[in-house]
């Protein structure tokens, strides 16, 4: 369905046929936009900033691109198209027709589940305030906005369930995802990794690399639901997920060119005198991200994920293709154990291992990209590779919270923890250093020292466009 942007909100819902909902959203608005001013990017709202925005749902050509300052964009409700003839796939309600409405009985635990992907959203955007103010490029600096005001339109795409489908108690919790700051002790953003800092733009890169591949990971998983509003709105999410992801892997691939083309240059593993990040220093960065990302698919066995599913609400990835009864009452899963100190892989019932069957999806997804990258330092003549740690290595849930142990999945006591982690974790040396070679960059075509250019621009253009206008 077509977008209407005559609407002050843009949608494809038919928004102003439901008088009450528009009004309902149109209060919000303001206390959105409000929240943009006070704790969106810092100090360029009122750049013109080359954006995309969609302008329908399609697979092919949903977006146009133009200058566009922050506040101005046209954020909006886009769900994908909705299939009539749409089931249940899973669960106890398998084949029977999709929900158009919330289940009463279900009520709580979707609006539940709702919440807390809304939650992660306007997180992201906080963590990543301060990082306009030290970008490597024009480029990265309009990607990051783009980033951003998508992060910014995920939250409206949750806000709309929340007030189309759960009444008062949706609408209070739309005003408490405006409330909640991420890293706030009085009130946190509800998921660990959306309270860590995102300081330097190396962090940034491996977040959009990580941490939004678990946005991947969980939105294909909701995008099953049996509740149709949420599925669809899910599956255009994926599609503008896809580019955040593209800026993490892309970015960190920058990184090493630059890095190998330094180590080249100067003969030498150590390029932090030239200005440049060792690939020692890549490899710590990567394991913190990758070891808060892993925490967020929650515990290895989970009843809540078992009910998640049986309730058909939340599935798997790519649900449809799995050729099995989709009931998994019956199945099992492998997963990893600690037994007498020793990691050991044991048969679990499939629907109590479903987030540890969500994580094994996205490791391995993790490692594609680690592939490229390792291609690149091979090609390099570089012998070095960079590796995920190990999946108990730093995790704060699940069975492997309580106990140490190295990237390569050695456990080790808490004192010998003490005195190494430094060795596998960014240390505030490592991260002063990062620090200070965060000097930014602003003008077209120039980029800083410590990151290569891309091999393309944005929308076929050039890479030296003015991708952000300072006039
Ligand atoms: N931090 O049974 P358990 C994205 C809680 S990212 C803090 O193990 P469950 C994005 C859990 O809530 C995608 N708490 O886990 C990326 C539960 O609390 P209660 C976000 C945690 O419930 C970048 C307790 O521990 N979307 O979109 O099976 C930029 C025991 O739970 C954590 C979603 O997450 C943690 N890491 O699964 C922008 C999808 N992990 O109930 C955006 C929706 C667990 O005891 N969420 N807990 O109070 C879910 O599906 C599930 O809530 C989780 C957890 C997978 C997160």
């Amino acid at each position: 369905m077509a977008i209407d942007y005559v609407n002050k909100i843009p949608n494809n819902v038919d928004l102003s046929d439901n008088r009450r909902l528009q009004r309902a959203l149109e209060a919000w608005q303001p206390n959105f936009l409000s929240w943009w001013d006070d704790i969106g990017p810092l100090g360029f709202q009122q750049k013109d900033v080359y954006l995309r925005t969609a302008t329908s749902v399609d697979a092919k050509g949903w977006a146009h691109f133009d200058y566009v300052k922050m506040p101005d964009y046209r954020w909006g409700i886009f769900l994908a198209d909705r299939n009539p003839d749409r089931q249940i796939n899973f669960g106890d309600h398998k084949g029977e027709p999709a929900w158009q409405e919330v289940p009463g009985e279900y009520r709580g635990v979707l609006r539940r589940l709702i919440v807390t992907q809304g939650d992660t959203e306007p997180a992201s955007v906080e963590q990543q305030r301060l990082l306009g103010a030290t970008a490597p490029s024009l480029y990265d600096l309009r990607n990051l906005f783009q980033v951003n005001v998508e992060e910014g339109r995920h939250l409206w795409a949750m806000v709309y369930l929340l007030h189309a489908h759960f009444g008062r108690d949706g609408r209070e919790e739309a005003e408490a995802l405006l409330e909640r700051r991420s890293g706030d002790e009085d009130k946190p953003r509800i998921l660990g990794a959306f309270n860590e800092k995102t300081p330097d733009w190396l962090s940034f890169f491996m977040f959009t690399y990580f941490t939004d591949r678990d946005g991947k990971y969980q939105l294909a998983s909701l995008a099953e639901s049996g509740f149709d509003p949420l599925s669809r709105t899910c599956r255009f999410m994926l599609t503008e997920e896809a580019h955040h992801m593209f800026v993490g892997e892309t970015g960190i691939g920058r990184v090493i060119d630059r890095t190998l083309e330094l180590m080249k240059e100067h003969d030498t593993d150590d390029i932090s005198p030239f200005g440049g990040v060792n690939l020692s220093l890549l490899q710590k960065y990567l394991n913190f991200h990758f070891s808060v990302s892993v925490d967020l698919f929650g515990s290895e066995l989970s009843t809540n994920a078992a009910n998640y599913y049986t309730m058909g609400l939340k599935g798997r990835f790519e649900e449809t293709r799995k050729d099995d009864d989709h009931l998994l009452k019956d199945a099992s899963h492998e997963v990893m154990h600690l037994e007498d100190s020793r990691f050991v892989m044991r048969d679990d019932p499939a629907l109590q291992a479903l987030n540890e069957a969500l994580r094994d999806d996205y490791v391995l997804d993790c490692q594609r990209g680690v592939d490229r990258w390792n291609k690149a330092i091979a090609k390099a003549g570089i012998d070095f590779r960079l590796k995920l740690p190990h999946r108990a290595f730093h995790r704060q849930i699940g069975q492997f919270a309580s106990v140490h142990c190295t990237p390569e999945g050695k456990l080790i006591s808490a004192e010998e923890w003490n005195a190494r982690c430094h060795e596998w974790l960014p240390t505030d040396e490592d991260q002063k250093y990062v620090e200070s070679l965060m000097k930014p960059v602003y003008e077209p075509g120039k980029f800083a020292a410590w990151i290569a250019p891309p091999r393309r621009g944005i929308n076929g253009r050039p890479v030296d466009f003015e991708y952000v206008r300072f006039n």
